[in-house]
């Protein structure tokens, strides 16, 4: 069994989806962030970075933060999702290292000046808007290569990467301008998982689609 300590937003929803293509149970433990309950005592211990998600595995007593380290983990838990030679798990993790290092830090400045600091800072939003482009249009070329970010079969790459996606209504993105993409985005908004995963902790949102 497995704690999750999570909220609705991209970071927190790679972990319930991959724990939902998984089938692992866990428990869901909000953290709202929207009231300051990352910074609560006891969730620091799990999560020194104060950030969600972080988990805490009963059957190994192992408690993680991190949503890039938690997605390996799980997957070599369970051994889904796992690469098939070295060369698949360098072309996955360079994958998921640009998601963790460059698709979600710039998307989540987009939402923090364009979505809800619009006006405030003209510059940044101008800058972080033409950096959204252009890593859309990074993962345009991309998924133009193969059906997957990382491979023909979906894997942790697509897993961390969907849920930044799934927010581009507050990035002003059109996804018709990224053809690839939104065949991609819609093939995974239509897997059971990750509808499931989607909605936690269970608010009612859907899934947005174009
Ligand atoms: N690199 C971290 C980033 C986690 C992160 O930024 N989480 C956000 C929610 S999406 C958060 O907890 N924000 C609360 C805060 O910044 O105080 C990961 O991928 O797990």
């Amino acid at each position: 069994m497995i704690d999750l300590y999570t909220w609705s937003t991209p970071n927190g929803r790679k972990i319930s989806i991959m724990l939902e293509e998984c089938d692992l149970k866990y428990n869901v433990k909000p953290i709202n962030i929207t009231k300051d309950e990352q910074f609560d005592k006891e969730f620091l211990k799990l999560s020194p970075n104060n950030k969600i998600p972080a988990i805490y595995d009963h059957d190994t007593n192992i408690s993680m933060m991190e949503s890039g380290a938690i997605l390996i983990y799980l997957s070599e838990k369970t051994k889904m999702f796992m690469p098939k030679s070295r060369e698949e798990t360098c072309i996955r993790d360079e994958w998921l290292m640009f998601q963790m290092a460059s698709l979600g830090p710039m998307l989540g400045q987009v939402h923090h000046f364009i979505k809800f600091n619009k006006g405030k800072a003209p510059y940044a939003e101008e800058r972080y808007y033409y950096e959204a482009l252009r890593l859309y249009g990074v993962l345009d070329k991309r998924l133009a290569l193969s059906r997957h970010i990382a491979s023909e079969d979906y894997g942790i790459a697509d897993i961390a990467s969907w849920p930044w996606i799934s927010r581009f209504e507050w990035q002003n993105i059109d996804l018709n301008k990224f053809p690839n993409v939104l065949r991609w985005y819609k093939e995974i908004a239509s897997r059971d998982t990750v509808i499931r995963g989607y909605d936690v902790p269970s608010l009612g949102v859907e899934i947005p689609i174009p």
